[in-house]
């Protein structure tokens, strides 16, 4: 989220594209509603009349995966009537021409046929949009869960840069996040392909971190099967059965170091969320061991028909443990304990510490905790060490201290601006990163230049080179931050350059301590200089419509592996298969253009949120109260599609899977999907393609409701980039069961 929730009371217009935060973010969407009241627009693109459509000005029912077509449509309506920013994309921007040279293409006729909404339409959103200045952009998983997910998350932000709504208040893009510390769990390296703080996997950034730890780089290296091995990805949690099957039985090949997984160790996953569940009982039957870390029953440890080897170790809730938690604006908070572990539970920490000491690596785990002192106070000094690491998204400045102090006081924070008052004047609440130092007040929003440095404000990053084919890649003349020293644009601040670029001498001690760039200098030193300056470390940039280093370098259009228009997946074809993305073998073209699925499964199938319901959902369905207002599974339809099959509704149906799974379901009518769509909740499990497996639970654990999975007839198809499923855009054949 580049804004924050409070910062949307002062837009003039919210175009949302695949998010429902009437029912996923309830107390976020106070403030789309807040801002309604002060006049703002409200533009809902979604496949279905969600309740947050229900509050739409304009709301277009596009057809699931089209939303890179959509936006063209939008871009090419912008330029024709030129409503671009020329001077932000003259100062700010790099190579919006191939942009606008792609929107070309999209005539309004042409998005119509792609994405079935009108062209009138179409053009009346984009004016809506483009009139009301600033606009803020916001997506959730209805754009990210595609095969082209990652393409649809850059072309929102190209729509910001071209109508200049990036680095406004009222504008940006408003990435509304999932779970409690999503944000915080994916700062902290949860990811595959990266360090804490997203550092790339090279030899620097694990010399910096093995220094930082306080731990022997070499040792460091002998804890992988060779060096080689310390720079690959790993498998992703979307994938993780792929490494167990191995590739036999016609499964996806694997390239994991000539070996397979034996092992599943989950802490805080519902395992039973992921796509693909046939693959993951038939993963789950297939482990040596499984290790679940969880407050509840997680149901993985149900659905498989494994019998010895599965443990349940008792976690402790967020009610029983305390840290910091990071909120979708990137603002910190300081959770207390509520009351002890209850019973034999024990918080995840402590869990993780009992296994690294069995793994034997605990002096190395906790090293750089105890800096040097004989003991370590947690979580304190978890803080502090990502304080003194953690330097490319500038957590720099926060303290547990700091944090404390603002969880304190939170009633003397304005919801509008985030600004403190009283005991925590001059700071924004939470420290929202980056927070360059000690003295830093945090950054309500991202790459705002109309506020100095020390004010939060700061340019875009300088991340990729100083120019590329000749064309320079820092910003232009007068786009610096306010009272910045410098008018234009500046690299990133290295030993080598911080002279040049700031204007000052180094000591020599300061030299001797300082370490080769800002994202690697231990000693602070950099920061520090900078601020003094009213220089942002990362430099000050322009930002790529075109990225160079992806396979797509603009955003482009490829239908879903699994289209109901097999004359567009011809026209626009999926990418070629990848041998290995994150370690496993990934098809695309060859499962998209085998043949017309739609002959055969002629429905689009979506899948989504219950407002009752959360994630894999066995939290929820372990409460009586929540469980009662959905007791089964069930899938929506309209009663025009129902009645071609012979449907009424409550009737019992199946649902079928161009993979071969099906699920057995309650029909429920709405009109909110569109005639050739139905939609499933994704929060429940327990029946395996009607197979009824909650004999399982242990006595007295079953939930008050179980059923289905939406993921075992979710389609095969993942993102190219992340590798995240295309959960939100498969096709399906419905019979009455
Ligand atoms: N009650 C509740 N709240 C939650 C959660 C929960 O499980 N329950 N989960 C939390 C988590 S982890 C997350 S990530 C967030 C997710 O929050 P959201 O992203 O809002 O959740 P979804 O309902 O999965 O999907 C949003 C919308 O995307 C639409 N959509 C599907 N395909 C497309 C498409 O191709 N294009 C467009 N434009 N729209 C599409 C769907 O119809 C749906 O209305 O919610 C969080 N909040
Ligand atoms: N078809 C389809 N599938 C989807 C999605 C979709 O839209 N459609 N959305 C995807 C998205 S965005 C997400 S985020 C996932 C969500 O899916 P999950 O991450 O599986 O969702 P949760 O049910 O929140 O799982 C959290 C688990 O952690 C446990 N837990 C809670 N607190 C603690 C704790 O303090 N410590 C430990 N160790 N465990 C704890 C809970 O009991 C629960 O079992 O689902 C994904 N799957
Ligand atoms: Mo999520």
């Amino acid at each position: 989220m580049t804004n924050h929730l409070g910062d949307i009371q002062k837009t003039k217009a919210i175009i949302v594209f695949g998010a429902n935060p009437a029912v996923n973010h309830p107390v976020g969407f106070r403030h789309f509603i807040k801002a309604k009241e002060n006049g703002a627009k409200l533009i809902v693109i979604d496949p279905r009349f969600t309740q947050t459509a229900a509050r739409a000005d304009l709301y277009a029912q596009i057809r699931p995966g089209t939303d890179i077509p959509f936006m063209y449509g939008m871009l090419n309506i912008i330029f024709e009537n030129g409503w671009e920013d020329k001077e932000f994309i003259e100062t700010r921007v790099y190579d919006m021409q191939s942009i606008k040279e792609e929107a070309k293409k999209w005539t309004p006729e042409l998005v119509e046929n792609v994405t079935g909404v009108k062209k009138e339409l179409l053009y009346e959103i984009t004016q809506m949009y483009a009139k009301n200045n600033p606009g803020t952009l916001v997506w959730a998983m209805g754009l990210t869960q595609h095969t082209i997910g990652t393409s649809n998350t850059r072309l929102g932000p190209i729509v910001q840069l071209a109508l200049g709504y990036a680095g406004k208040e009222g504008g940006g893009c408003n990435i509304l996040r999932g779970h409690d510390n999503v944000q915080g769990a994916s700062d902290m390296g949860c990811l595959s392909e990266n360090l804490p703080g997203y550092y790339g996997l090279n030899e620097g950034t694990w010399k910096y971190f093995s220094k930082m730890w306080g731990v022997d780089y070499e040792w460091m290296v002998s804890r992988f099967v060779n060096k080689e091995w310390m720079h690959k990805s790993g498998f992703t949690l979307a994938r993780w059965y792929a490494g167990v099957l191995d590739g036999k039985n016609g499964n996806d090949k694997i390239d994991n170091a000539g070996t397979s997984l034996k092992a599943l160790v989950v802490m805080g996953n519902g395992i039973t969320s992921i796509a693909q569940q046939a693959k993951v009982q038939e993963g789950l039957d297939n482990l040596e061991l499984l290790v679940i870390s969880d407050p509840f029953v997680n149901e993985a440890a149900i659905i498989t028909n494994k019998k010895d080897n599965i443990f349940i170790l008792p976690a402790a809730t967020q009610y029983e443990t305390s840290g910091t938690v990071v909120a979708t604006n990137r603002s910190a908070q300081w959770r207390y304990q509520v009351v002890d572990p209850l019973h034999e539970c024990k918080p995840d920490q402590e869990i993780l510490f009992g296994l690294a000491k069995r793994m034997g690596f605990y002096d190395e785990y906790t090293r750089s905790l105890y800096n040097g002192k004989d003991s370590f106070e947690w979580p304190e000094d978890a803080t502090r060490e990502i304080a003194r690491i953690v330097k490319t998204i500038g957590l720099t400045g926060w303290t547990p201290e700091r944090i404390k102090k603002h969880t304190d006081n939170w009633d003397k924070f304005d919801e509008k601006t985030l600004m403190g008052t009283g005991p925590v004047e001059g700071e924004y609440y939470g420290l929202p990163w980056p927070c360059w130092t000690e003295d830093h007040p945090g950054s309500p929003n991202l790459y705002d230049i109309s506020k100095p440095v020390m004010q939060g404000g700061m340019g875009f990053r300088n991340n990729f080179g100083l120019e590329h084919n000749g064309v320079s890649q820092l910003a232009g003349d007068g786009s610096a931050p306010l009272n910045s020293p410098i008018n234009g644009g500046y690299p990133q601040i290295t030993k080598e350059n911080i002279e040049t670029v700031l204007g000052i001498t180094l000591t020599d001690e300061e030299r001797d301590a300082m370490g080769p760039s800002w994202t690697t200098d231990g000693s602070g030193i950099i920061a520090k200089k900078c601020m003094e300056k009213g220089i942002t470390p990362y430099g000050n940039a322009r930002a790529r419509a075109r990225a160079w280093n992806f396979k797509d370098q603009i955003p482009l259009h490829r239908e879903p592996l699994h289209t109901p228009r097999y004359d567009l997946a011809q026209e626009y074809p999926s990418f070629d298969d990848v041998e290995s993305l994150f370690r496993v073998e990934t098809k695309y073209k060859s499962i998209q253009l085998a043949r017309d699925y739609s002959k055969e499964f002629p429905i689009n199938m979506i899948t989504g949120r219950l407002v009752n319901m959360n994630g894999a959902g066995m939290e929820n369905r372990a409460s009586p109260y929540l469980s009662r207002l959905t007791p089964e599974m069930f899938c929506d339809m309209r009663p025009e599609l129902a009645k071609k099959y012979g449907i009424k509704e409550g009737d019992m149906i199946w649902i079928h899977s161009p993979e071969g799974t099906k699920i057995k379901v309650k029909a429920r009518f709405t009109y909110a999907v569109a005639e050739d769509m139905v939609f499933l909740p994704f929060h429940f499990t327990g029946i395996m393609q009607g197979v009824d497996m909650t004999g399982n639970f242990p006595k007295g654990t079953r939930p008050y409701a179980w059923g289905e999975s939406a993921n075992t007839v979710t389609n095969y198809g993942y993102d190219i980039f992340t590798q995240i499923p295309e959960t939100k855009g498969g096709i399906c054949r419905i019979e009455k069961a």
